[in-house]
């Protein structure tokens, strides 16, 4: 990480990764979501919130080989791992893309356990996969929020509005977004015709429970492939 990466993640809370995916990857990362959704049952029961008109697709370590880089990409563990305070595993890996018209939520916490605390119990990153603009749904997120130690849905009067301060992600497709499990954000609406494709990796401490345990669901075949590191950071 450069000085201003680390300096971002401390003070506001959030860094943006530029040119962590070449436009093959991101092609390709498309691709394989929309044929999982496509051919893939949904398992509402899964999903923390249930969102039936957005492109929902979860247990993205067994999507196949595409993903890989997701929990390995040293720009992306490092600034996770500065979050963490380097007490780091593999949380969970999904896609929530917005579908046009959809893609709002409440401002919320991802992580809110150890809240007040320096190191949250978790960070999120956050994929583009399509360039990120205010029309087409960039994320929601509250620059310095992560150090108010409150959470956005017990303190807003209206979580769903915008608030003072906030911003929207703006960032070319192969970017990645990193924030803490403190960091007030959430969706915005996807004004756009086209699907607002995004890739979600989460990262926790180690005394924190993945979601869905990786060594109960994982594929005998991704399990085969796994570098040493990857199988510590899955917690296998
Ligand atoms: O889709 C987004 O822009 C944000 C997603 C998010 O905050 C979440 O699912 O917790």
């Amino acid at each position: 990480m450069t000085d201003d990466e680390r300096r971002s993640l401390d003070e506001k809370g959030f860094v943006i990764l530029y040119d962590v995916l070449s436009r093959d990857q991101v092609t390709a990362i498309v691709d394989r979501i929309q044929h999982l959704a496509e051919t893939s049952e949904r398992d509402l029961s899964r999903e923390a919130v249930v969102e039936p008109d957005m492109i929902k697709v979860v247990d993205l370590i067994n999507g196949g080989d595409v993903f890989d880089v997701g929990y390995t990409h040293p720009r992306v563990l490092a600034a996770a791992s500065h979050v963490l305070g380097g007490d780091m595993k593999f949380h969970s890996m999904g896609s929530r893309s917005a579908t046009p018209g959809y893609g709002h939520q409440a401002l919320h916490l991802d992580f809110g356990r150890d809240l007040g605390q320096t190191h949250p119990a978790g960070c999120n990153t956050l994929w583009t996969l399509v360039d990120f603009d205010r029309h087409n749904g960039g994320t929601r997120l509250i620059p310095g929020s992560h150090t108010s130690g409150q959470n956005p849905r017990k303190v807003l009067d209206d979580p769903e509005a915008d608030a003072p301060g906030e911003i929207r992600l703006e960032a070319p497709a192969g970017s990645v977004v990193v924030f803490g499990g403190h960091t007030w954000h959430g969706g915005a609406q996807n004004f756009s015709d086209d699907v607002r494709w995004t890739l979600l990796t989460a990262f926790c401490k180690l005394d924190h429970a993945q979601d869905p345990p990786v060594a109960e669901m994982i594929d005998e075949d991704v399990r085969a492939r796994l570098s040493e590191e990857s199988r510590e950071l899955l917690d296998l």
